[in-house]
């Protein structure tokens, strides 16, 4: 008998589809405006490739997101919402949802906890941390879609586990890095592979 194993989950891009949701709403508001599809995606931030299609597209998808609704309406991604609830059932686990609101504070921090009520119950709300730096939260996992995950913490407690998304799936990582492909990959085994 060992000590509970703690998992952070990241929410955009991990379990809602922020990407998706982006391009959506993005063509729908400027429709005559160029755009890159999901396959051409590289690099974690939107924004930045957007301004180096065209400079005056970074503010254009920036709206995109600082708008009412936009995280409220973000769809589940395939599995990750069902994954989470398995997690929390599970013997001496405990599950975060570790989230960075973006600073146009408005309406993001409200709409994530209004998507986890929505989609996992009020329940879960007590699971909720939103935080800038992900490297001040002590957890054995951290399930996260950001290649570098950085902050005032040089080693933070958890272990990073890329999840793949369509701005990552071409980086070649370090082989100490480990990968989940989707929440069809085998994430028992890697909460397995943490247990004590
Ligand atoms: O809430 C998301 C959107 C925002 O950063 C947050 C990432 O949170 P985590 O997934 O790390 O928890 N965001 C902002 C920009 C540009 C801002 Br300028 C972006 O291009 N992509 C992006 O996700």
């Amino acid at each position: 008998a060992g000590k509970r194993l703690r998992v952070l989950v990241d929410m955009d891009g991990v379990l809602a589809d922020f990407e998706g949701g982006f391009l959506k709403k993005y063509r729908a508001r400027y429709p005559d405006e160029p755009f890159i599809t999901l396959d051409d995606r590289r690099g974690f931030w939107v924004s930045l490739q957007y301004g180096q299609l065209r400079s005056d597209l970074s503010e254009k998808a920036i709206s995109i997101w600082e708008s009412k609704g936009f995280f409220i309406d973000l769809d589940p991604l395939p599995g990750g919402v069902e994954a989470v609830k398995e997690m929390a059932r599970m013997d001496d686990t405990d599950v975060f949802i570790c989230t960075s609101p973006i600073k146009h504070y408005k309406h993001c921090p409200y709409e994530k906890y209004a998507w986890v009520e929505k989609h996992l119950g009020c329940d879960f709300l007590e699971q909720v941390i939103l935080t800038r730096d992900k490297t001040l939260i002590a957890g054995d996992l951290l399930i996260d879609d950001k290649p570098d995950i950085q902050g005032v913490e040089p080693t933070p407690a958890w272990e990073h586990i890329l999840f793949t998304a369509c701005h990552n799936k071409h980086l070649s990582v370090g082989p100490s890095q480990r990968r989940l492909l989707s929440w069809s990959d085998d994430w028992r085994g890697i909460l397995d592979s943490k247990r004590k």
